[in-house]
């Protein structure tokens, strides 16, 4: 099947995302392959997507005057089907439209992606990524089924948040983060950042993501399920705060830009793997 496509990673991989998304060297389980308790940063799920060639844009048949200069990544939900999430791995990814919803002059598309363990048969990562593509046009359609998590509202509680913490992005961090797979010029190349209407190059949504999520895992424990929406771009260099609020096994977040005072991210939620929770 054209869909499908293989892919491989290893300790390597997992080292160059988790510095990718801010770990530091006296972070030893993120950086040292030796450590007792390597483990990646569980977004990396979503890395495959883009290392999984042919199947990646099996959507653009569905639209209508698509330029991938004005994709923009609206929302995401990962599932980590297989906990803890392996540090290597051979996976095949297969694609598959979940929807695609006209609003305005912009074209919103669900993909979903579900890869597998080709030497176990066990699935590991599930996505369902949303992009919000500006000029484009898209027959209003529901192709699929969206899981419940993806789709709930988590709104911010108006109570002061249980956790929050700030953490400085690098000025260079999109340079970093793209090597693990998501090579988008929007990431990097200031012409590139121009045409699709913005001063500078913005940092990859997941790139955000993934630095909330090890802020998160951090102070929460493990987590199985994540989703977000991006609500507002952010610069690379820019100072990120997560605001967290425990509500069970569940920990509604935000992100703010704290130079810009804007939300960088909203509805944004993570499942706790309750028997490994931290509290
Ligand atoms: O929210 C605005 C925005 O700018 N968000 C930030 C986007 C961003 O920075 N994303 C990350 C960086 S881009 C990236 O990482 C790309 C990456 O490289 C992916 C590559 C993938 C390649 C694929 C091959 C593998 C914006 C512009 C998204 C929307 O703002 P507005 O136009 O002001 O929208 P608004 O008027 O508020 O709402 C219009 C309708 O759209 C829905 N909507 C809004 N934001 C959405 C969204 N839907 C999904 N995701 C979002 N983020 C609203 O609900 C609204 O619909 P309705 O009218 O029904 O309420």
């Amino acid at each position: 099947d054209p869909n499908d496509s293989v892919h491989s990673y290893n300790d390597r991989d997992v080292i160059l995302y988790n510095l990718g998304v801010g770990a530091n060297s006296h972070e030893l389980k993120y950086v040292y392959e030796n450590d007792s308790d390597f483990q990646v940063v569980p977004t990396y799920g979503h890395i495959v997507t883009f290392l999984s060639g042919r199947g990646a844009h099996s959507y653009a048949k569905l639209l209508e005057g698509f330029n991938p200069m004005f994709l923009l990544h609206g929302e995401h939900y990962l599932k980590l089907d297989k906990f803890p999430v392996p540090t290597e791995a051979t996976l095949k990814t297969e694609f598959k439209p979940l929807s695609v919803t006209q609003k305005g002059s912009n074209a919103i598309v669900v993909q979903e992606l579900v890869s597998v363990d080709v030497n176990t048969g066990e699935t590991l990562f599930t996505n369902e990524a949303t992009y919000f593509i500006r000029k484009c046009k898209g027959e209003t359609k529901v192709y699929g089924d969206r899981r419940s998590f993806a789709v709930n509202q988590f709104n911010a509680p108006k109570s002061s948040p249980d956790f929050s913490i700030e953490v400085k992005t690098s000025e260079h961090q999109a340079a970093l983060y793209r090597l693990s797979g998501d090579r988008n010029p929007l990431h990097l190349d200031p012409e590139f950042a121009k045409g699709a209407n913005f001063d500078r190059p913005i940092l990859h949504g997941m790139c955000t993501l993934g630095v909330s999520a090890k802020a998160l895992l951090d102070k929460f424990g493990p987590f199985n399920e994540i989703k977000g929406r991006f609500t507002g771009i952010v610069f690379p260099g820019e100072t990120l705060k997560v605001l967290a609020w425990k509500q069970g096994d569940t920990v509604i977040f935000q992100v703010h830009v704290v130079e810009r005072k804007t939300i960088a991210m909203n509805n944004a939620a993570i499942k706790l793997v309750t028997d490994k929770a931290k509290i």
